[in-house]
């Protein structure tokens, strides 16, 4: 294709589709062929400034802030329904942007309208509280309050999803938000937008600006203007982000990095925990922040384990995302197929037992696409850099444990705290387990189920706050508390009331 036939998109600023200031446009790749296929606008630091300003302007005057929350609520429904209309193309379009399979993006992008419809019904009950208070002649209620103009900024792994995690409780608690979604994965955020438009949200309520992090990101997210940043992606931009975020006591809720375990016992169903490694390591080529990257195996089933593992992975059919048979797609960007490629030589040196895959895929079915094979590394000790750092990708280290107690020391011994799985048909066995491990999210019996109604997010390293469920919408919302004097007359001023 030639650049005049890419797809060519604008921003989505106060209601208007524009050009960038910069004039300048960046290719967005098909993972599958390593092709350019849409041009994305290259926002810099005056684009994030007329979108914050766009953001701010709707938060203080037009239709917004008059707006009753039955009435926002109203418009989040409509958005979820316009979403649900759009499905199968929006999924078509962040299958063609990141490589992720026409199955998962499918049911994903189905799945989405459910936070619009969830958060647009907890519009308008967000209640305050009437306080009994000490003082006499003294009447006391607190309301929640929206925080102004939010920066949503997201990655390339489930573009639509990670933003409906964050634009529908701040929208649901009156916010304006200026949508940054990543550089790679753009296409999808601005086709949404479209949708926004249709469903009838005041211009500047909803602001998507495209381009680098460095660029627009970075002037976004030190904007003054900006009073929260809710940012899904990797450590350390995540930290940076943190920080930057301090100087102006911005708010923010962070999803970053996982390293979990998925902790199958020896008394598993071995069937359904074969299934269950499969679903957290090679699901989305490993591409997801709860990838379940560590197998900790107990000693008395792991050779039967990992001979049944090896049976179902090594017939893992790759390919065409858009192809409903395929199971395992391409990596998303070309820097992280190499960093995927490095941690497997990292793993080899280190000494771990490549099992199955080690190295790019050179089937005829990849194309020219950025695939790397399915890859199991066993003997893997828990110090290993394989065993302690994301990988993002479809490499499994596989790690025996004696007991449960050491189960869980070497399970919670990372740096991250995102989620993790076990596998036990012992009740006490689960329900120990869950309390014992260190992590924001405990699947048993199951892997990577999510709910719109559950809360999700990381201990430790692993990130700040929480989004789903009915809770995150207090991520959005400040409390104020009003006091009103009953007392007929003045108390003296010069001391404390
Ligand atoms: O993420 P980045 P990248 C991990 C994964 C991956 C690594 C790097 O291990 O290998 O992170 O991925 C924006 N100010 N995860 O480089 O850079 C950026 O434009 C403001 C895990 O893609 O964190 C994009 O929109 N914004 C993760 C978003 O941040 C900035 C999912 C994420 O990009 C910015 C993705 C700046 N200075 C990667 N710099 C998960 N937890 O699911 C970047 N951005």
């Amino acid at each position: 294709m030639t650049m005049s036939q890419l797809e060519k998109y604008q921003m989505y600023i106060g209601g208007k589709w524009v050009d960038p200031l910069s004039v300048a446009w960046l290719e967005s790749d098909n993972p599958y062929d390593g092709k350019p296929w849409a041009l994305i606008p290259r926002g810099n630091e005056e684009d994030a400034n007329r979108a914050v300003a766009a953001a701010k302007a709707a938060y203080t005057s037009g239709d917004w802030p008059g707006m009753n929350a039955t009435s926002r609520g109203a418009l989040l429904r409509r958005l979820g329904d316009l979403v649900a209309r759009d499905a199968e193309r929006l999924a078509a379009v962040e299958v063609r942007d990141n490589g992720k399979l026409i199955n998962e993006m499918s049911v994903q992008l189905k799945y989405v309208p459910q936070w619009y419809y969830y958060f647009g019904g907890l519009a308008d009950k967000v209640e305050g509280a009437v306080i009994p208070t000490d003082k006499a002649n003294m009447f006391n209620y607190t309301r929640h309050e929206p925080l102004g103009v939010v920066v949503a900024i997201t990655a390339w792994n489930s573009p639509l999803l990670l933003t409906a995690y964050k634009l529908a409780p701040a929208l649901a608690a009156g916010n304006t938000v200026v949508l940054k979604p990543s550089e790679y994965t753009s296409a999808s955020a601005l086709e949404f937008a479209k949708l926004v438009e249709e469903a009838g949200f005041p211009p500047g309520v909803v602001n998507v600006a495209t381009g680098y992090g460095r660029e627009v990101g970075e002037a976004l997210i030190s904007h003054p203007d900006v009073a929260k940043v809710a940012f899904t992606g990797g450590s350390a931009t995540g930290k940076h982000i943190y920080e930057t975020a301090a100087s102006g006591l911005k708010r923010v809720t962070l999803e970053l990095g996982g390293k979990s375990p998925n902790i199958v016992f020896e008394d598993a169903d071995l069937e359904d925990a074969v299934k269950g490694a499969i679903s957290g390591i090679f699901a989305a080529t490993g591409q997801t922040c709860v990838a379940g990257s560590r197998l900790l195996l107990h000693e008395r089933v792991h050779d039967e384990f990992v001979d049944r593992l090896l049976e179902t992975a090594k017939t893992a059919r790759m390919g065409d995302p858009m192809d409903v048979e395929t199971q395992v797609g391409p990596v998303t960007t070309p820097p992280q197929y190499e960093k995927v490629l490095n941690y497997i030589d990292i793993a080899k040196d280190e000494g771990a037992t490549c099992v199955l895959g080690g190295h790019a895929a050179q089937r005829p079915e990849c194309g020219d696409g950025w695939f790397v094979e399915p890859t199991i590394f066993d003997d893997v000790t828990n110090d290993m850099r394989i065993a302690q750092e994301e990988v993002f990708g479809p490499v499994l280290s596989v790690i025996r444990f004696g007991d449960e107690e050491e189960a869980v020391e070497i399970a919670n011994d990372v740096m991250y705290g995102l989620a993790a799985g076990v596998w036990t048909q012992n009740v006490r066995r689960a329900i120990t387990m869950a309390d014992r491990l260190q992590a924001g999210t405990v699947w048993v019996n199951t892997y990577r189920a999510i709910s719109f109604m559950s809360p999700f997010g990381g201990y430790k390293m692993s990130g700040l706050g929480r989004e789903n469920g009915a809770d995150a919408i207090r991520e959005y919302l400040q409390t104020k508390s009003v006091w009103i004097s009953t007392a007929s007359e003045v108390p003296n001023p010069f001391v404390l009331r």
